[in-house]
């Protein structure tokens, strides 16, 4: 019997097991670990990767980010959905509207488990929430990377980042300090309380804050607007109304960037106040052009998601298994090596200005 097949009797079995769990309300039982699965022969952990390995076709590789109607994650999903396609598997996406709706998430990751999905590349509304389900996952021989947003290491195989988080949250601040002179008081915009990739950036902003160059810059407040276009609108002018000395706003999330921009557009504070962060040329190009906004960055969210794609089903075919080191080829995007804690990191992200935003179409 192929190792698929032992694998698919094996799931059979398990995603009863799941559903009775559920059934029961068990569902905090699963302390399973990846490699608790690799002892079980899963292909989600088959103990050694074999970079040889055939790419396996028919598999149906799952997307779940943090938010289904955000632009973003529109764009992230449908570079998956290509690449997937043009892997021979079959792409689907199930999600929340909601950016805070960590149960929703929950129920998501269980759905899929119990339907038998090969491969789940999940964007975490919340770093610790999905764990028992994801484990549940992994256990059950499914492949789970995570994408944009990570949970904890040992709840996914791979994490897909965007570009380096490090780099991400230092080089918010030296744009924004560059945009004020060096000098005022400064506020963060931010996505959900607990959304892992905006915390990770964060704290590298008040890392690179500490540095003497920044002495006059003082960060006042960080506010979230939940990647909810209308309460990030409703936070912005809670902002400013609180801090009238404001002198710049990081928002490091498209949907908060651009519901900042819209209201500084509109107020006595357009060109003023200054406003960088993480967003999508197509959302930003008219507040660049009409003087809101002079720079801000993002990586290409429709590689991300490709290069997601390209790593779940390199893991699915036993090419990696997520450990470092490991290499794998993903398609146009070109050869990648497996990080340090299982992270796959894509690239550089690109700084926009009205220099260049016409390049750029998403
Ligand atoms: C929003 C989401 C996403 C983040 C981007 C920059 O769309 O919060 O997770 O990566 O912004």
């Amino acid at each position: 019997m192929s190792l698929t097949r032992t694998a698919r009797t094996r799931r059979l079995t398990a995603a009863l097991a799941v559903t009775a769990a559920l059934a029961l309300g068990a569902t905090a039982c699963g302390g399973t670990t990846k490699d608790d699965a690799a002892k079980e022969g899963g292909t989600a952990a088959a103990g050694k990767a074999d970079p040889n390995a055939e790419t396996k076709k028919d598999l149906t590789v799952a997307f779940l980010p943090k938010q289904v109607n955000n632009p973003y994650f529109t764009t992230a999903d449908n570079g998956g959905k290509k690449a997937v396609e043009s892997l021979g598997s079959t792409y689907k996406e199930v999600g929340t509207s909601s950016g805070t709706d960590t149960a929703g998430q929950v129920s998501y990751v269980n759905t899929l488990t119990q339907q038998q999905a090969d491969a789940i590349a999940v964007s975490a509304q919340d770093p610790g929430a999905l764990c028992t389900a994801l484990k549940q996952a992994m256990k059950n021989g499914v492949s789970v990377v995570t994408y944009d947003s990570d949970t904890k290491a040992d709840c996914r195989q791979v994490f897909v980042s965007q570009a380096s988080a490090e780099d991400l949250g230092r080089t918010q601040v030296q744009e924004m300090a560059k945009q004020i002179g060096g000098k005022g008081e400064i506020a963060i915009l931010s996505a959900a309380q607990t959304a892992t990739n905006q915390n990770t950036w964060i704290d590298f902003m008040k890392d690179e804050l500490k540095k003497p160059e920044y002495k006059d810059i003082k960060l006042v407040k960080t506010a979230y607007g939940d990647d909810d276009a209308q309460k990030s609108f409703q936070q912005t002018q809670g902002l400013l109304q609180e801090h009238p000395k404001l002198a710049g706003i990081i928002s490091p999330t498209t949907v908060g960037i651009k519901a900042a921009a819209q209201y500084l557009a509109g107020s006595k504070y357009k060109g003023k106040v200054k406003l960088t962060g993480l967003g999508t040329p197509n959302d930003m190009r008219a507040y660049v052009k009409n003087g809101t906004v002079e720079a801000f960055e993002l990586w290409d969210p429709a590689k991300l998601g490709a290069l997601a794609a390209h790593t779940a089903v390199a893991l699915e075919s036993g090419q990696i298994t997520g450990q470092e080191g490991e290499k794998f080829k993903a398609g146009d995007l070109g050869e990648f090596t497996v990080g340090k804690d299982g992270v796959v990191s894509l690239g550089k992200p690109t700084v926009f200005s009205k220099s260049n935003i016409d390049d750029f179409d998403f």
